[in-house]
């Protein structure tokens, strides 16, 4: 194939950047001719995981399931880009552990609760703070940051471009054969 596989797997708040963040780095990455593809947990709530919630119960096997498609597509020989909350750290252990021999690199994207909840994209942080969600990561479901992460990406103040960049230039790095 030419490259090497890899999964970056994107945690933070919902509103974070994570989504935006991922499909910038995969179009840099299928620009540059590399094999990439997302795992987006918003996307995959519609359809291999329509039937989980956000229990934490739910969130667990909703990132033990995307975890094994990941290493699927990586052992298909793809960059993987996956971004979801996946807020628990025993959960994102476990996501590693599924990766197995493939290289894995947990990306935080750093951005305050205080900014994503200004931005609310989706007017969800407003609706949580209604009380109309429950366990809303961040508002009334805990979201346990990375104690080591492989990257850090603070968004406040920095352009999404920037942001992509540094993601996009780790993972052209990584997958080189
Ligand atoms: C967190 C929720 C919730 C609750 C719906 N808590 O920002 P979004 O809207 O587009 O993406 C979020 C998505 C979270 O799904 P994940 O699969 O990434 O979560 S986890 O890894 O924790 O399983 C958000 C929306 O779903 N959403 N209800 N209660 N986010």
């Amino acid at each position: 194939l030419g490259q090497g596989p890899v999964i970056a797997w994107l945690t933070g708040l919902s509103g974070a950047g994570k989504s935006t963040l991922a499909a910038a780095a995969d179009r840099t990455l299928v620009a540059a001719g590399r094999h990439s593809a997302v795992l987006d947990g918003d996307n995959l709530r519609h359809g291999l995981n329509a039937d989980l919630a956000f229990t934490p119960e739910d969130r667990s096997e909703n990132v033990r399931r995307t975890a094994e498609v990941a290493r699927l597509m990586a052992e298909a020989g793809s960059v993987v880009i996956v971004s979801l909350i996946s807020p628990y750290r025993a959960d994102r252990a476990l996501a590693r552990q599924i990766a197995g021999d493939i290289p894995f690199v947990e990306v935080f994207v750093d951005t305050p609760l205080g900014l994503c909840e200004a931005r609310d994209p989706k007017g969800l942080y407003r609706l949580a703070r209604a009380g109309r969600i429950p366990d809303f990561t961040g508002i009334s479901a805990p979201y346990e940051a990375p104690e080591r992460p492989d990257l850090t990406i603070a968004t406040e103040g920095r352009p999404t471009q920037a942001c992509a960049r540094t993601l996009s230039a780790l993972l052209m790095r990584l997958s080189r054969p």
